[in-house]
């Protein structure tokens, strides 16, 4: 053989590293969301930011959300707001660490800082959701690029962790950030027309990569991702050139016409099992044919929850201690009653004062290690 040829045949070949050879050494190293959680990042809430309505912000706030971004937009969350919320994450944090998990917090960040790019300049938001920015892949980290202009430099504030994880043999990876001048997004995307041709519309326009790690739920081998407006075709193309062969990435759409993050639409809490927003998901792709699928009750809204940056179903938004142990919201009775009738042990915490910045339990953690092996269930 030809060093020409010996060359072209080591390019075609996967990247030939068994990932799962990792799985006791790494610090990083979890490849779905039910197994036994070791190590978690639990976020803060300190200095958040409400975001300036820019395009992608717009396309997903509430109606009844709008008074609040007006006056508030661009300035920091009341004092209040973030005093209860900060305490029901300690909480949170206090919780696992008593369960033996190691818990980790993002470093102090400026949020209110004024940025300027070439093309324009934002303030912060906050570093409430390591969800939101960081997913993890086996032994990989990847840092997403985000949409929203507020959210340009959010994943700076978890840095000092991703470079002890890296220093510690992890593997990070950074998607390439786009501009997010004014042709990233589509300037005719009108959200209160979410549906046309019966094709749904994204606020994003396709020319450069986008995507929010909250869009994709990891069931091992299988990775499930949704178009949203914060994630583009090219945000997911991103991914699956980087993961494939060892992960594979399917596509999902449900009825959520303004969505962004898909982790209040499927939520798989074991082998086996997933939970399904029923007002959004009426049919699951045929994959999951062999799978007990579990309709949870509506969610319980209390008239002083202020859901400004979500829908009504943060219910659903909570996070797997292992196949049976679920840390959700102590209001959500009705799903707590659910869980276990179907055999699960939920844990209830308070965490009603964190949902007005957008998330619950799921979003405000990011598990970087559990046990387990990279397998498929499918
Ligand atoms: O239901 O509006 C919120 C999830 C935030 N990470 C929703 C999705």
């Amino acid at each position: 053989m030809t060093t020409l040829t010996r060359r072209i045949v080591s390019l075609l070949t996967p990247r030939g590293r068994d990932v799962s050879s990792n799985a006791e050494t790494s610090p990083v190293w979890s490849c779905n969301e039910w197994d036994s959680l070791e190590e978690v990042v639990v976020g803060v809430v300190d200095g958040a930011m409400v975001p300036q309505g820019d395009a992608a912000v717009d396309a997903i706030i509430p109606e009844h959300a709008e008074w609040f971004i007006k006056k508030y937009g661009g300035k920091p969350f009341p004092e209040e707001m973030i005093e209860k919320a900060g305490e029901e994450l300690d909480g949170l944090a206090k919780v696992m660490t008593d369960l033996g998990i190691t818990v980790k917090r993002p470093q102090p960040f400026d949020f209110s800082k004024k940025y300027t790019t070439p093309w324009w300049s934002s303030r912060g938001l906050y570093a409430a959701m390591p969800r939101d920015v960081f997913m993890v892949f086996g032994d990989t980290i990847i840092e997403a690029p985000m949409a929203w202009r507020s959210r340009y430099f959010e994943g700076f504030a978890f840095h000092d962790l991703m470079n002890d994880y890296f220093k510690r043999g992890g593997r990070w990876l950074v998607a390439p950030k786009s501009t997010m001048d004014e042709e990233f997004y589509d300037k005719n995307y009108d959200s209160r027309v979410p549906m046309k041709d019966n094709k749904k519309q994204f606020v994003l326009a396709n020319n450069e990569i986008a995507f929010d790690a909250a869009d994709f739920v990891r069931c091992g081998k299988d990775v499930f991702v949704q178009k949203s407006n914060v994630t583009n075709d090219m945000g997911i193309e991103w991914v699956r050139r980087h993961v494939d062969p060892e992960f594979k990435i399917h596509e999902v759409e449900f009825g959520d016409l303004h969505p962004m993050h898909i982790d209040t639409t499927i939520v798989p809490l074991a082998p086996g099992k997933i939970l399904v927003n029923p007002e959004w998901v009426k049919k699951l792709p045929p994959i999951f044919d062999s799978w007990e699928v579990l309709t949870p009750p509506p969610p319980v809204i209390s008239e002083d929850t202020g859901l400004y940056f979500s829908s009504d179903w943060l219910t659903l938004n909570m996070l797997s201690i292992d196949e049976k142990r679920i840390i959700v919201e102590e209001q959500e009775t009705p799903l707590i009653e659910a869980l276990k009738k179907w055999g699960f042990e939920p844990i209830p915490i308070p965490f009603r004062n964190f949902y007005p910045f957008g998330g619950s339990v799921h979003c405000a953690t990011l598990d970087v290690r559990r046990k387990g092996r990279l397998e498929s269930y499918f």
